[in-house]
């Protein structure tokens, strides 16, 4: 496995996160995903279509992509559409860190969940912005209020540098609905942080 076969992605629509997931298992095989996000995106289907911004990790479970039970979605506050929506993510292979939990475990025991989980497995991260409260990042699509601050989100982050990161991503970054290029800021950084991370592993 060549290290430096590795990427970060910027953008745009959460669905990149699976043709970059499939190009990351051809170099460094199944991975362990660190997902943050207010929403779950492992739906079968989102307005009725199979490849969307809401069903990427559905698609990627799917495909063995993912190492079985050792991927976490963090962040989770988004609305349900359904009891089964949590009970089809469970047998997907996820366990979820709900944002409220971040009050009851603290930023340490979300970082000793994530650890635990992931184990010694290469890692793929996708930050969608919309994990952050809109007062932290208002350009994107489907804000959810309740979010995460940026400071708890690059604590997290910066406690990864012990995992073999082979791949990452910051998607759902809308400049037209961005203000002040607040959320541009966020997301520059996140992915400055990214980058650390991976080079920090050579
Ligand atoms: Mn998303």
């Amino acid at each position: 496995v060549r290290r430096e076969q590795r990427v970060v992605l910027l953008g745009g629509d959460h669905t990149i996160a699976l043709p970059a997931l499939q190009a990351v298992n051809q170099v460094h095989g199944p991975v362990a995903l660190i997902h943050f996000d207010a929403h779950l995106d492992t739906w079968d289907t989102y307005f009725g279509a199979p490849c969307t911004h809401g069903t990427p990790f559905r698609r990627a479970a799917e495909q063995g992509l993912l190492v079985k039970d050792r991927s976490a979605h963090v962040g989770i506050r988004g609305s349900l559409y359904d009891r089964a929506d949590l009970l089809e993510d469970e047998a997907l292979g996820f366990t979820v860190v709900h944002c409220r939990d971040i009050d009851r475990i603290g930023i340490d025991g979300v970082i000793d969940r994530i650890l635990t989980r992931v184990g010694d497995h290469p890692v793929y991260v996708s930050i969608d912005i919309d994990v952050l409260d809109p007062a932290f990042a208002p350009g994107t699509g489907t804000p959810e209020i309740g979010g995460m601050t940026s400071r708890e989100l690059v604590a997290v982050l910066r406690a990864l540098r012990t995992l073999r990161i082979v791949g990452a991503d910051v998607v759902e970054v809308a400049p037209a609905y961005d203000n002040g290029e607040v959320t541009a800021v966020a997301a520059a950084n996140l992915a400055y942080e990214l980058v650390t991370l991976m080079a920090d592993d050579f």
